[in-house]
């Protein structure tokens, strides 16, 4: 049995990754120190709906499915804690086989602060996005040096790493000629908020320890992505991923349809032509599962687009509108001042082809996907705090 390990295996993308790697066969451990939920309190932003313990998940899992989900506590910034997963010293905080020490084929690294307006509140947010990002990235990478090189890392990027060049973007690499002569490069990356940067840096980790040690890495550039239901959750209503909705963590469809649930008038920040690569949920896992079944070769850093289609914000926010009034809901549009800084009117033109070539059949953002998705928020409308939808954090 293949055995994969899911670092950050308790949020939005980690928990819907390994309840599908469970129910497909692999052996599958999960570890996450809570950072975010901790933060969710700490910053009192509040969630559409309360969730189990990462324990009591894995037991609702195993009880549903008769599948087991190992759980391990710990913060990985903490070298000693990413070792003990790799030299037997792990310790379970819950497992049916609490003995099982095997060395993972492939990790799945979600282990990071990923939200851009968390990263830059403060210098002290700013602080804890660099440090816990790059030290979580470099003891994984140490680790996989000194007791597993032949595992296969697949790592979340996300295509903010580019930026919005005003050329086409390529998957991850690019040609350059200069002055006669030609060579391979990584994609010119410019991002626009302290957290995505971390990832250009931690993409520059990884691609020294390629060329250092001859690591196998999947670095995939993801886009916001939306939904909050997969296959799996369906056994258990207690098993669906977490869902935020307020500025700091929740991603613009999931906020805009939460706001029109509520009667506030949806989000658009500035002119509302930042152009965006979107995907499903369920497409994350897609992508994630292929990229594990075909491995990156020794001495690869291979760089994925994990988009399926673009977006302007405008034209999500009247996408949201035309559904809501659809299902009887009052929706309205506000432009607001942007927060952020970043381009409203630009060139976007990404290639996104080397998961479709590995077999990933996209999910797109239909009316009657967006239609579901009102659905189960409503279900939850009474829980939808409205002081948290937008506090304003500036860059
Ligand atoms: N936006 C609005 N109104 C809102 C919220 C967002 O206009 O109420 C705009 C933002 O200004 C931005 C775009 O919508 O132009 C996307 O914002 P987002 O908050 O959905 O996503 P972002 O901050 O870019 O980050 C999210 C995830 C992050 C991931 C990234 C992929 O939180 O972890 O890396 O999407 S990407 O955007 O491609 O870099």
């Amino acid at each position: 049995m293949s055995h994969i390990l899911i670092l950050g295996g308790d949020g939005y993308l980690g928990w819907p990754t390994a309840m599908y790697f469970s129910a497909r066969g692999y052996a599958v451990t999960v570890v996450d120190n809570y950072f975010r939920r901790n933060a969710c309190t700490e910053l009192d932003v509040g969630m559409l709906y309360p969730l189990p313990s990462l324990s009591e998940r894995a037991r609702i899992w195993h009880e549903k499915t008769g599948y087991e989900i190992k759980v391990v506590i710990g913060d990985l910034t903490d070298p000693e804690v990413m070792r003990g997963l790799f030299d037997g010293r792990v310790k379970y905080q819950w497992a049916v086989d609490p003995t099982f020490s095997g060395i993972p084929e492939t990790v799945v690294h979600y282990a990071e602060q990923p939200s851009a307006p968390y990263s830059l509140i403060d210098y002290r947010y700013a602080n804890i996005t660099v440090s816990n990002n790059l030290l979580v990235t470099n003891n994984l990478m140490f680790a996989v040096r000194d007791f597993a090189p032949e595992t296969h890392m697949i790592k979340l990027g996300t295509m903010g790493e580019y930026g919005t060049p005003n050329i086409d973007i390529e998957e991850g690499w690019i040609e350059i000629e200069h002055k006669g002569r030609k060579g391979t490069f990584l994609f010119p990356r410019q991002a626009s908020s302290l957290y995505h940067t971390t990832k250009i840096m931690d993409t520059d980790l990884f691609w020294f320890g390629v060329r250092m040690w001859n690591l196998k890495v999947t670095d995939l550039m993801q886009g916001p992505v939306y939904g909050l239901e997969t296959d799996e959750s369906a056994v258990d209503d207690r098993l669906k991923t977490l869902f935020n909705y307020d500025e700091v963590f929740g991603t613009i469809v999931n906020r805009f349809i939460v706001q029109a649930v509520v009667g506030y008038p949806l989000t658009v920040y500035g002119k509302g032509g930042q152009t965006r690569g979107y995907l499903n949920l369920k497409d994350t896992l897609q992508c994630v599962h292929m990229s594990e079944k075909t491995p990156a070769k020794a001495g690869e850093l291979r760089i994925f687009n994990q988009i399926m289609e673009t977006f302007s914000v405008n034209e999500l926010a009247e996408l949201t509108q035309r559904v809501g009034r659809k299902l009887g809901y009052d929706v309205t549009i506000k432009n607001i001042e942007n927060p952020r800084k970043e381009a409203e009117e630009h060139y976007y033109n990404p290639t996104y082809q080397g998961l479709i070539d590995l077999g990933v059949e996209p999910h797109y953002l239909t009316e009657e996907v967006m239609e579901s998705m009102f659905r189960v928020v409503a279900g939850y409308k009474d829980n939808i705090r409205q002081d948290v939808i937008f506090r304003g954090v500036k860059w």
